[in-house]
């Protein structure tokens, strides 16, 4: 009988670890020199999708898609993209939205990145009367919450977009955010959509516990030994890739994005465990997207085209053979 009630005890101790989730597993966040670590300090390398606009695809993140993803995709993190014309259009209804979402990721234990999503107006600081409001809300609203990531802005672009340009950025929002948060993970867009980390490498911030975006699509972008390069210097987060094109559609190359990601199992030269984010939750009919089309209204999650079941299964754990 003994014996048995060990077993029995032995068996619920070990499921409820597994069944820890990721905030569980790892806590606060901190960088440790290059490294994103868990709060005990132990190395964490966090794997997430993200959004589509949130303005253009709200039905995709509900609480059920985001039960879903924690459940059986079994993401560690999502990303909140909100494009900044969808919230020059609707910013009440963009900012409602935004708080929902990180409520709901924090109930189901994922952390949330939450993302200023600079793309069509290239250089962040065309926009930067709404980014201060923006963040202004964000920090009154969430500072200090174990779960969540701010990324500042997307992927500035475009030849005004330089790397002084996006410090000047950096240096009007980020004391926003740390006036009232002193430690949560701050990440950095970088010049041409967040690929070129040469001048970040050059000529870091000097903020405490921030990373620098780094994005690539795999079928367009093979530069893994300039990126290998740049992870000696900077901490780096990709905070966005897909395996097609850089449009967002064409072609996938799954070869290429495997390439990408053991280099962020390790395959560096530190030996560094790099945490990504996948583009993205969208039901639009494009090649990037991972459901197809009309499944959100239906919420049909397991309606996933190819790209869909390819990110699914980088999730799942091994199976024996
Ligand atoms: C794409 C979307 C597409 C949308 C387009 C313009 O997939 O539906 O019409 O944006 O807004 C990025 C951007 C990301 C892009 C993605 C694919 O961060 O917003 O999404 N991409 O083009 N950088 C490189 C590629």
């Amino acid at each position: 009988m003994k014996k048995i009630g060990i077993v029995l005890i032995a068996f619920f101790i070990f499921n409820a670890v597994l069944a820890q989730t990721p905030i569980q597993k790892y806590g606060q966040l901190q960088l440790i020199d290059k490294q994103l670590c868990d709060e005990k300090g132990n190395p964490v390398q966090l794997r997430g999708m993200s959004s589509h606009g949130l303005g253009w695809f709200p039905a995709c993140m509900t609480e059920s898609s985001i039960e879903h993803l924690a459940t059986v995709w079994k993401i560690d993190v999502l990303r909140l993209a909100l494009y900044t014309q969808n919230y020059a259009k609707e910013p009440q209804k963009m900012l409602d939205f935004i708080d929902k979402l990180v409520d709901i990721t924090e109930k189901k234990g994922l952390y949330c990145m939450i993302d200023w999503h600079v793309l069509e107006k290239g250089n962040p600081n065309t926009e930067i009367e709404n980014a201060k409001v923006f963040w202004k809300h964000i920090v009154n609203k969430h500072a200090n919450k174990k779960h969540v990531i701010f990324e500042i802005c997307n992927e500035p672009n475009g030849k005004e977009a330089t790397w002084a340009e996006i410090g000047k950025f950096a240096d009007e929002i980020i004391p926003i955010i740390r006036e009232k948060d002193k430690k949560s993970i701050i990440i950095v867009g970088t010049p041409r959509w967040s690929s070129d980390l040469k001048a970040a490498v050059e000529k870091p911030l000097s903020y405490k516990n921030i990373m620098y975006a780094f994005h690539f699509y795999a079928y367009s972008h093979k530069t893994y030994d300039e990126f290998k390069e740049a992870s000696k210097h900077i901490p780096i987060f990709v905070s966005e890739w897909g395996t097609t094109h850089a449009d967002g559609s064409q072609f996938h190359d799954f070869e290429s994005s495997k390439k990408w990601l053991s280099i962020f199992d390790g395959d560096n030269p530190n030996k560094m465990k790099i945490s990504w984010i996948a583009w993205s939750l969208g039901d639009k009919d494009e090649l990037s997207a991972v459901f197809k089309p009309g499944s959100c209204k239906e919420a049909n999650w397991n309606n996933l085209t190819e790209g869909g079941e390819f990110y699914k299964s980088l999730f799942q754990p091994e199976k024996c053979k």
